[in-house]
Protein backbone atom coordinates (compact mmCIF):
# COMPACT_ATOMS: atom_id res chain seq x y z
CA UNK A 1 0.00 0.00 0.00
CA UNK A 2 1.82 3.33 -1.09
CA UNK A 3 1.49 6.35 1.00
CA UNK A 4 1.96 8.32 -2.23
CA UNK A 5 -1.80 10.33 -3.35
CA UNK A 6 -2.24 11.84 -5.76
CA UNK A 7 -5.52 14.52 -5.03
CA UNK A 8 -7.15 15.03 -8.34
CA UNK A 9 -10.15 15.52 -11.11
CA UNK A 10 -10.18 12.60 -13.72
CA UNK A 11 -10.91 14.93 -16.67
CA UNK A 12 -8.54 17.66 -15.51
CA UNK A 13 -5.77 18.05 -18.08
CA UNK A 14 -3.11 19.52 -15.27
CA UNK A 15 -3.73 16.06 -13.22
CA UNK A 16 -3.03 13.71 -16.78
CA UNK A 17 -0.09 15.44 -16.41
CA UNK A 18 1.21 14.61 -13.19
CA UNK A 19 -0.33 11.62 -13.55
CA UNK A 20 1.66 10.91 -17.14
CA UNK A 21 4.73 12.02 -15.50
CA UNK A 22 4.06 9.50 -12.24
CA UNK A 23 3.64 6.88 -14.57
CA UNK A 24 6.69 7.49 -16.90
CA UNK A 25 8.82 7.38 -13.23
CA UNK A 26 6.99 3.85 -12.36
CA UNK A 27 6.01 5.29 -9.18
CA UNK A 28 3.04 3.78 -7.38
CA UNK A 29 0.41 5.90 -6.37
CA UNK A 30 -3.14 6.38 -5.15
CA UNK A 31 -5.63 8.81 -6.88
CA UNK A 32 -7.73 10.49 -4.88
CA UNK A 33 -10.26 12.23 -6.81
CA UNK A 34 -12.15 15.21 -5.13
CA UNK A 35 -15.68 16.52 -5.80
CA UNK A 36 -15.34 20.19 -8.04
CA UNK A 37 -16.32 22.74 -5.84
CA UNK A 38 -15.95 20.95 -2.27
CA UNK A 39 -12.85 20.09 -3.71
CA UNK A 40 -11.12 23.91 -2.19
CA UNK A 41 -11.86 23.14 1.51
CA UNK A 42 -9.05 20.51 0.94
CA UNK A 43 -7.24 22.00 -1.17
CA UNK A 44 -6.83 25.26 0.94
CA UNK A 45 -6.07 22.85 3.65
CA UNK A 46 -3.72 21.04 2.18
CA UNK A 47 -1.86 22.78 0.18
CA UNK A 48 -3.23 26.83 0.42
CA UNK A 49 -4.25 26.44 -3.61
CA UNK A 50 -7.68 26.13 -5.25
CA UNK A 51 -6.81 23.75 -7.97
CA UNK A 52 -6.01 20.39 -8.76
CA UNK A 53 -3.48 18.02 -8.62
CA UNK A 54 -1.76 17.85 -5.20
CA UNK A 55 0.87 15.14 -4.69
CA UNK A 56 1.01 13.86 -0.50
CA UNK A 57 4.17 11.81 -0.85
CA UNK A 58 4.33 10.68 2.90
CA UNK A 59 4.91 13.56 4.87
CA UNK A 60 4.96 16.09 2.02
CA UNK A 61 2.62 17.76 -0.04
CA UNK A 62 3.31 19.73 -3.56
CA UNK A 63 0.50 20.93 -5.44
CA UNK A 64 0.50 22.47 -8.99
CA UNK A 65 1.52 20.31 -11.54
CA UNK A 66 4.95 22.13 -12.15
CA UNK A 67 5.35 22.20 -8.88
CA UNK A 68 5.12 18.46 -8.48
CA UNK A 69 7.20 18.00 -11.44
CA UNK A 70 10.18 19.65 -10.14
CA UNK A 71 9.43 17.73 -6.83
CA UNK A 72 9.34 14.36 -8.75
CA UNK A 73 12.39 15.26 -10.81
CA UNK A 74 14.46 16.14 -7.33
CA UNK A 75 13.34 13.50 -5.39
CA UNK A 76 12.71 10.58 -8.04
CA UNK A 77 15.30 11.25 -10.57
CA UNK A 78 15.21 8.21 -11.86
CA UNK A 79 14.12 8.00 -16.01
CA UNK A 80 15.11 11.93 -15.53
CA UNK A 81 12.67 14.32 -17.55
CA UNK A 82 15.15 16.95 -17.63
CA UNK A 83 17.99 16.68 -20.23
CA UNK A 84 21.44 16.89 -18.34
CA UNK A 85 22.95 19.68 -21.10
CA UNK A 86 22.46 23.11 -19.88
CA UNK A 87 20.55 24.36 -23.27
CA UNK A 88 18.06 21.63 -23.58
CA UNK A 89 17.05 21.78 -20.24
CA UNK A 90 16.71 25.36 -20.44
CA UNK A 91 14.51 25.18 -23.52
CA UNK A 92 12.54 22.00 -21.64
CA UNK A 93 11.83 24.55 -18.71
CA UNK A 94 10.84 27.10 -21.55
CA UNK A 95 8.64 25.10 -23.24
CA UNK A 96 6.82 23.48 -20.17
CA UNK A 97 5.96 26.66 -19.22
CA UNK A 98 4.74 27.85 -22.29
CA UNK A 99 2.18 25.06 -22.90
CA UNK A 100 1.24 25.16 -18.64
CA UNK A 101 0.02 28.71 -19.97
CA UNK A 102 -1.42 27.08 -22.96
CA UNK A 103 -3.68 24.64 -21.03
CA UNK A 104 -5.43 27.13 -20.28
CA UNK A 105 -6.78 28.49 -23.75
CA UNK A 106 -7.15 25.10 -24.12
CA UNK A 107 -9.78 24.57 -21.47
CA UNK A 108 -11.18 27.79 -22.25
CA UNK A 109 -11.45 27.13 -26.18
CA UNK A 110 -13.23 23.65 -25.50
CA UNK A 111 -15.11 24.32 -23.31
CA UNK A 112 -16.67 26.90 -25.53
CA UNK A 113 -17.61 24.41 -28.17
CA UNK A 114 -19.15 21.74 -25.56
CA UNK A 115 -19.90 23.02 -22.28
CA UNK A 116 -23.85 22.01 -22.59
CA UNK A 117 -23.10 19.00 -23.90
CA UNK A 118 -24.24 16.75 -21.62
CA UNK A 119 -21.26 14.42 -21.89
CA UNK A 120 -19.39 16.85 -20.66
CA UNK A 121 -21.12 16.84 -16.92
CA UNK A 122 -21.20 13.25 -17.24
CA UNK A 123 -17.45 12.89 -17.58
CA UNK A 124 -16.97 15.06 -15.13
CA UNK A 125 -19.29 13.77 -12.49
CA UNK A 126 -19.65 10.44 -12.70
CA UNK A 127 -16.61 8.97 -11.21
CA UNK A 128 -17.99 9.75 -7.71
CA UNK A 129 -20.69 7.56 -8.17
CA UNK A 130 -23.39 9.89 -6.46
CA UNK A 131 -26.78 9.15 -6.17
CA UNK A 132 -28.83 9.94 -9.25
CA UNK A 133 -30.76 12.80 -7.66
CA UNK A 134 -27.66 14.33 -6.36
CA UNK A 135 -26.30 14.12 -9.40
CA UNK A 136 -29.08 15.74 -11.30
CA UNK A 137 -29.08 19.00 -8.66
CA UNK A 138 -25.28 19.28 -9.03
CA UNK A 139 -24.97 19.10 -12.88
CA UNK A 140 -26.37 22.52 -13.70
CA UNK A 141 -24.92 23.96 -10.89
CA UNK A 142 -21.42 22.64 -11.58
CA UNK A 143 -21.71 23.91 -14.87
CA UNK A 144 -22.13 27.50 -14.33
CA UNK A 145 -19.42 27.03 -11.56
CA UNK A 146 -16.74 25.99 -14.61
CA UNK A 147 -18.47 28.56 -16.98
CA UNK A 148 -18.04 31.43 -14.32
CA UNK A 149 -14.67 29.75 -13.11
CA UNK A 150 -12.89 29.47 -16.38
CA UNK A 151 -15.06 32.78 -18.29
CA UNK A 152 -16.32 30.83 -20.71
CA UNK A 153 -17.85 33.81 -22.72
CA UNK A 154 -17.88 34.29 -26.30
CA UNK A 155 -14.82 36.94 -26.54
CA UNK A 156 -12.35 34.99 -24.15
CA UNK A 157 -13.58 32.07 -26.08
CA UNK A 158 -12.19 33.85 -29.62
CA UNK A 159 -9.00 34.71 -27.66
CA UNK A 160 -7.87 31.48 -26.36
CA UNK A 161 -8.64 30.06 -30.01
CA UNK A 162 -6.33 32.68 -31.20
CA UNK A 163 -3.29 31.43 -28.07
CA UNK A 164 -4.21 28.49 -29.13
CA UNK A 165 -3.57 28.70 -32.76
CA UNK A 166 0.03 30.46 -31.89
CA UNK A 167 0.71 27.48 -29.23
CA UNK A 168 -0.08 24.72 -31.89
CA UNK A 169 2.49 26.39 -34.37
CA UNK A 170 4.69 27.35 -31.36
CA UNK A 171 4.67 23.12 -30.91
CA UNK A 172 5.26 22.35 -34.98
CA UNK A 173 7.67 24.90 -34.98
CA UNK A 174 9.83 23.33 -32.71
CA UNK A 175 9.21 19.52 -33.75
CA UNK A 176 10.65 20.70 -37.15
CA UNK A 177 13.84 21.34 -35.67
CA UNK A 178 14.76 18.23 -34.72
CA UNK A 179 13.78 14.61 -35.25
CA UNK A 180 10.03 15.28 -35.18
CA UNK A 181 9.68 12.94 -32.17
CA UNK A 182 10.54 14.98 -29.23
CA UNK A 183 10.72 18.20 -28.96
CA UNK A 184 14.00 18.85 -27.30
CA UNK A 185 16.21 16.32 -27.58
CA UNK A 186 15.64 12.37 -28.41
CA UNK A 187 13.57 11.41 -25.24
CA UNK A 188 11.04 12.07 -23.64
CA UNK A 189 11.06 15.09 -21.60
CA UNK A 190 8.77 17.55 -19.12
CA UNK A 191 8.18 19.62 -22.20
CA UNK A 192 6.55 16.41 -24.44
CA UNK A 193 5.06 15.65 -21.28
CA UNK A 194 3.53 19.06 -20.49
CA UNK A 195 2.10 20.10 -24.46
CA UNK A 196 0.62 16.22 -25.10
CA UNK A 197 -1.27 16.01 -21.78
CA UNK A 198 -2.26 19.67 -22.11
CA UNK A 199 -3.31 19.46 -25.52
CA UNK A 200 -4.67 16.16 -25.82
CA UNK A 201 -8.48 17.04 -24.54
CA UNK A 202 -8.88 18.67 -28.26
CA UNK A 203 -7.27 15.41 -29.53
CA UNK A 204 -9.15 12.75 -27.33
CA UNK A 205 -7.04 9.64 -27.57
CA UNK A 206 -8.87 6.74 -26.85
CA UNK A 207 -9.11 5.67 -23.60
CA UNK A 208 -8.37 8.95 -21.97
CA UNK A 209 -10.78 10.85 -19.97
CA UNK A 210 -11.56 13.00 -22.84
CA UNK A 211 -12.23 10.47 -25.38
CA UNK A 212 -16.71 11.09 -24.75
CA UNK A 213 -18.36 12.30 -27.79
CA UNK A 214 -20.22 10.07 -30.35
CA UNK A 215 -18.40 12.72 -32.57
CA UNK A 216 -20.97 12.74 -35.50
CA UNK A 217 -23.24 14.03 -32.95
CA UNK A 218 -21.64 17.23 -32.75
CA UNK A 219 -22.31 19.94 -35.01
CA UNK A 220 -20.73 19.93 -38.18
CA UNK A 221 -18.49 22.99 -37.88
CA UNK A 222 -16.83 21.65 -35.04
CA UNK A 223 -16.74 18.06 -36.75
CA UNK A 224 -14.56 19.39 -39.22
CA UNK A 225 -12.15 21.83 -37.21
CA UNK A 226 -11.47 18.79 -34.59
CA UNK A 227 -10.98 16.91 -37.77
CA UNK A 228 -8.44 19.28 -39.14
CA UNK A 229 -6.62 19.42 -35.76
CA UNK A 230 -6.25 15.44 -35.72
CA UNK A 231 -4.49 15.77 -39.39
CA UNK A 232 -2.09 18.25 -38.62
CA UNK A 233 1.26 17.71 -37.33
CA UNK A 234 0.45 18.98 -33.74
CA UNK A 235 -2.18 16.67 -33.59
CA UNK A 236 -0.55 14.19 -35.14
CA UNK A 237 1.93 14.50 -32.35
CA UNK A 238 -0.28 14.19 -29.60
CA UNK A 239 -2.01 11.03 -30.82
CA UNK A 240 1.48 9.56 -31.47
CA UNK A 241 2.73 10.40 -27.96
CA UNK A 242 0.06 8.81 -26.45
CA UNK A 243 0.91 5.88 -28.78
CA UNK A 244 4.38 5.41 -28.07
CA UNK A 245 5.13 7.28 -25.07
CA UNK A 246 1.74 6.93 -22.56
N1 LIG B 1 -1.29 25.79 -12.61
C1 LIG B 1 -2.10 24.72 -12.08
C2 LIG B 1 -3.42 24.68 -12.83
C3 LIG B 1 -4.30 23.55 -12.37
C4 LIG B 1 -5.75 23.78 -12.72
O1 LIG B 1 -6.11 24.77 -13.39
N2 LIG B 1 -6.58 22.85 -12.24
C5 LIG B 1 -8.00 22.99 -12.42
C6 LIG B 1 -8.56 21.73 -13.08
S1 LIG B 1 -7.99 21.58 -14.76
C7 LIG B 1 -8.66 23.15 -11.09
O2 LIG B 1 -8.27 22.55 -10.12
N3 LIG B 1 -9.73 23.97 -11.04
C8 LIG B 1 -10.55 24.12 -9.88
C9 LIG B 1 -10.54 25.50 -9.28
O3 LIG B 1 -9.86 26.41 -9.81
O4 LIG B 1 -11.24 25.67 -8.29
C10 LIG B 1 -1.34 23.39 -12.22
O5 LIG B 1 -0.49 23.31 -13.11
O6 LIG B 1 -1.56 22.49 -11.43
Amino acid sequence: MTDRILYQFPISHYCEKSRWQLDFKGLDYQEKNLLPGPHRLRTRWMARIDTLPILRDGRRTVGDSTKIAYYLEKYYPQRSLLPVAPDQRARVIELEQKFDRLGVDVRRWLYGQIIDRPEVMQAMLNPYGLPGVVQSVLTPLTREGVRRLYRIEPKAVMRAGQRLEEGLLLLEEQLKKGSGRYLVGDQLTLADIAAASLLAPLLSPAGTPWDIFDESTLPSALQSELQKLRERPAGQWVLARYAEDR
